[in-house]
């Protein structure tokens, strides 16, 4: 099996290797892609380095079973025909190819099987804060069918990129000795002792397109004709997302039902003693590879309501970790090249 790194240098790229390593992900070889600018890096996995070659239009996929690309949309677009061409199945970190009907977006937990049949090779991971919210709805909607969504998120810098969490950094260090930052290049404002209502560039129904992605990616994850209404928000965490979630399902269901089902659904783990301060928050998600979830309650303003409070890494669950149980789904069933 051998396993390809698109993307190498990014955040996603080096969790990718972190995962890899500590899953022992039964692979036999490794190869790492870069743009120009980190061509000839080299990353260590697993006690041997990997030097990082320049992504170009050849044959270096010829032996690829599996490429993991985080490289951008647009790099993505311009290589999934070089990186397929021989049979290496493309899971993809984009947004590239999400919404494509020949092309599966799959959250293991909830529609792994959706990974079998996919006409291009290409696997879309979806969005991070879709990931995260789907991994603690399937099991609700599996109780009673849920029609409406709810959800105000707050997004941490690494969202953004490794060097959206350097620029955060630096913010604060330049307001703690000067008084004030320069440094606003990752976010559309000073993101440090700040919150934004807005991530990613809006579109013409005054929705962003993260927020667009929540509703539409939603829907074909969950194959649900479920409505979901978002407003996405960055805040000044470093890593690990949140999401405060009201969903309408078809019956009214019971907190305590919810919560069991919770207990029970893979990748979900419960913390929800709140009366004693027990909740989850993204320092403590940060770096774990589960969907953190507590304030489980009624929704006071509908009958069929109910509401949660989750929080994942965005860069685990939400993107390498979530393609990494993707590739290993398709090994699990013998659906590799
Ligand atoms: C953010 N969710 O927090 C975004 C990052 O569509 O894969 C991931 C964007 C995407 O800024």
């Amino acid at each position: 099996m051998k396993v390809a790194i698109v993307g190498a240098s990014g955040a996603v790229g080096q969790e990718f290797l972190r995962i890899l390593a500590e899953r022992n992900f039964p692979m036999d070889d490794l190869v790492l892609f870069g743009s120009e600018r980190s061509a000839g890096r080299k990353y260590n996995f697993k006690g041997k380095d990997y030097e990082v070659k320049l992504l170009q239009h050849n044959d270096d996929f010829k032996d690829v079973d599996i490429a993991f690309t985080s490289a951008g949309g647009g790099t993505s677009e311009e290589f999934a025909e070089t990186i397929t061409k021989y049979g290496a199945v493309m899971i993809d970190n984009s947004s590239a190819f999400r919404m494509c009907d020949d092309v599966p977006l799959v959250v293991p937990e909830v529609n792994a099987e959706d990974a079998l049949n996919r006409p291009r090779n290409i696997i879309a991971n979806p969005n991070c804060t879709t990931i995260m919210m789907v991994v603690v709805l399937k099991p609700i909607d599996d109780l009673s069918h849920i029609k409406k969504i709810h959800i105000s998120s707050y997004q941490s810098a690494s969202g953004a990129g490794a060097a959206a969490m350097a620029e955060l950094e630096q913010q604060y260090k330049d307001i703690i000795e000067t008084g004030k930052t320069e440094h606003i290049n990752k976010f559309p404002h000073q993101l440090a002792y700040n919150v934004i209502p807005q991530i990613d560039k809006m579109t013409p129904n005054d929705y962003t397109k993260e927020e667009m992605k929540m509703f539409n990616e939603t829907r074909k994850i969950m194959h649900s004709d479920v409505r979901t209404s978002a407003t996405c928000v960055r805040v000044s965490s470093l890593r690990s997302h949140s999401e405060s979630v009201w969903f309408e399902t078809e019956k009214p269901l019971a907190v305590e039902d919810i919560r069991k089902a919770l207990e029970a659904a893979p990748g979900v783990t419960v913390k929800d003693d709140a009366q004693n301060y027990v909740y989850p928050m993204p320092l403590e998600s940060a770096g774990k590879d589960d969907v953190y979830v507590g304030r489980i309650r009624k929704d006071l303003a509908d009958d069929n309501g109910n509401t949660l409070w989750l929080t994942g890494d965005q860069i685990r669950k939400g993107a390498a970790l979530n393609a990494v149980q993707i590739a290993e789904y398709l090994i699990k069933v013998g659906n590799v090249k």
